[in-house]
């Protein structure tokens, strides 16, 4: 393991509604030898949906994102991997999902997006992000003992 990191890994609401959906998603995270540290099945407050979301306050599509990330069960998962940070987020594809269908037509986004709103699932972008968004669904998590551990290993 040259680079053991940690993300935050969301499946937004719709997705968790679709069994086939959820499985490929698993079987990616499987085939990749990212490991699920932690999960949990939520639903976000508008509260929560807005401290997830901060930096985007304020945009255009700011108000349709919170509302659809509050209408259903989410799945919450930390993943751990070699890199996982960019490596889920590649295979999520890109955040637009019109684009990812041409782009990059085998990715999560490709595969299962609606549209840019319900782009199936999320993923950190930086260490520091990773870092922030696990606290805010695994307060009792604490990142730096864990992969000061598993680096170990
Ligand atoms: P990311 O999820 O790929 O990191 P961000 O730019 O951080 O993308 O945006 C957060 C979320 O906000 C996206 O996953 C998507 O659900 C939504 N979003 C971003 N840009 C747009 C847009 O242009 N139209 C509609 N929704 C958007
Ligand atoms: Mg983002």
């Amino acid at each position: 393991m040259t680079n053991l990191q940690l993300t935050l890994s969301i499946l937004k609401p719709f997705i968790t509604r679709n069994p086939y959906a959820r499985k490929t998603i698993r079987e990616f995270i499987k085939e990749n030898n990212f490991k699920i540290v932690q999960s949990t099945t939520t639903k976000l407050t508008k509260s929560l949906a807005a401290k997830f979301y901060e930096e985007h306050q304020g945009k255009f599509f700011y108000n349709r994102l919170q509302t659809f990330m509050c209408s259903g069960p989410i799945d919450v998962y930390i993943l751990a991997g070699d890199d996982v940070i960019t490596r889920w987020r590649k295979l999520l594809g890109p955040t637009r999902v019109y684009k990812a269908v041409y782009s990059h037509p085998d990715s999560i986004r490709s595969l299962f997006g609606l549209s840019d709103t319900r782009n199936v699932c999320h993923g950190s972008d930086s260490e520091e992000s990773a870092k922030r968004e696990i606290g805010i669904f695994f307060s009792d998590f604490n990142v730096d003992r864990w992969l000061e551990e598993n680096k170990k290993l």
